[in-house]
């Protein structure tokens, strides 16, 4: 099996978490009435899970009450980001969602300041599995910062969730550190000593997070965190419009799954919402992500057709082309007719 296939077969969804990570952009300050966009958007687009905040606050709690209210069967499932705290569960489920995603810290110091060990953070964890099973809660436990912590310490979480029947582990670059390499060798070696789903939450501070989910999806794991635009903390995490597009050049059918036509339109929304452009290095920016500017790319595109130089046509992700002639740098197809240039190749 080569890795495309290995990346696929593994593969079983995705969990969107823009109303949460994304709200941790420094720029993002969605309204409720903006986020019952950004969830439309993403039920458009097929998206699996959406991944909101924990209730214990007033405002997300009546926030989560609202988009759980207004679910339609076949929009996105609900679920929400907690810590390993009864209360949160507890509040959660009031809330009528889904499931929770369950966030645990084994850093000893983070762990001392709040009066635990390791052990008792297990045994306090174990208690907190069972109360979110009794409330009939789908459940995935996940280790933060899992790179820089002991390998031992998080595999100790990880079965006792599976000891506990829950539904997924979570592994999380909460610092954006893991080298693709790096991430393949140790999901498969959790691939191996776990049977349970995983799902990966990459951090892209060094610009890793969507090669370091696709290592990981080579490697074992099942599901995998994106935001719009990989807005979130910092330099946030995986953009769901690259993810989707690596899927799609991957395997065209299974992207299919989801309306990727729609991904332009999301992102162009979260931006506008946070008031940025969205970032050059997106296939959906609407000004450069199909622009042909260089006179080799224009001749060529002339002769033989748009695909030489586009990975799939823009209408696949719901955006434009873009032909831009410059005196300098096009040469010869700067001086034919621009507009019948134009008409020939821009997409509808
Ligand atoms: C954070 C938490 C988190 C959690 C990811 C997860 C991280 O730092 O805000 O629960 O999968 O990156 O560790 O986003
Ligand atoms: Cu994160």
């Amino acid at each position: 099996m080569n890795e495309a296939q290995r990346v696929i077969n593994h593969f079983k969804g995705i969990i969107d978490s823009t109303l949460r990570e994304g709200f941790q952009f420094s720029r993002a300050d969605f309204s409720p009435a903006d986020q019952k966009k950004i969830y439309s958007t993403l039920s458009r687009i097929g998206i699996d899970y959406v991944e909101v905040g924990n209730p214990i606050r007033r405002e997300i709690q009546e926030m989560i009450q609202e988009l759980v209210r207004s679910r339609r069967p076949k929009d996105p499932k609900i679920l929400c980001h907690l810590r390993n705290r009864s209360r949160d569960i507890e509040e959660a489920s009031r809330c009528g969602v889904a499931g929770v995603n369950i966030l645990c810290t084994i850093d000893r110091e983070r762990l001392a300041a709040m009066g635990l060990t390791r052990e008792k953070n297990e045994t306090l964890l174990s208690d907190n599995l069972d109360l979110a099973r009794a409330f009939g809660l789908e459940i995935r436990v996940g280790v933060e910062d899992f790179f820089r912590q002991d390998p031992s310490a998080s595999l100790r979480i990880f079965k006792l969730a599976q000891s506990k029947g829950i539904d997924r582990i979570a592994v999380a670059d909460t610092l954006g550190k893991a080298m693709p390499w790096e991430v393949f060798r140790r999901i498969r070696s959790l691939r191996r000593r776990l049977s349970l789903d995983i799902e990966v939450h990459f951090h892209n501070d060094l610009g890793h997070a969507v090669s370091n989910s696709l290592a990981a999806l080579d490697g074992g794991a099942n599901w995998v965190s994106a935001t719009l635009l990989g807005i979130g903390e910092r330099t946030g995490i995986t953009p769901l419009s690259s993810l989707l597009a690596n899927l799609f050049v991957l395997h065209p059918d299974l992207a299919r799954r989801y309306h990727l036509r729609y991904l332009t339109r999301a992102e162009r929304l979260v931006s506008r919402l946070c008031g940025i452009e969205i970032p050059p290095n997106l296939i959906t920016n609407p000004a450069n992500g199909f622009a042909h500017k260089a006179g080799i790319h224009l001749d060529a595109i002339v002769k033989f057709g748009p695909h030489k130089y586009e990975i799939f046509s823009p209408e696949v992700v719901g955006n434009k082309r873009n032909l831009v002639l410059h005196k300098l740098l096009s040469g010869k197809a700067a001086s034919a007719d621009t507009h019948s240039l134009k008409r020939l190749f821009a997409s509808s």
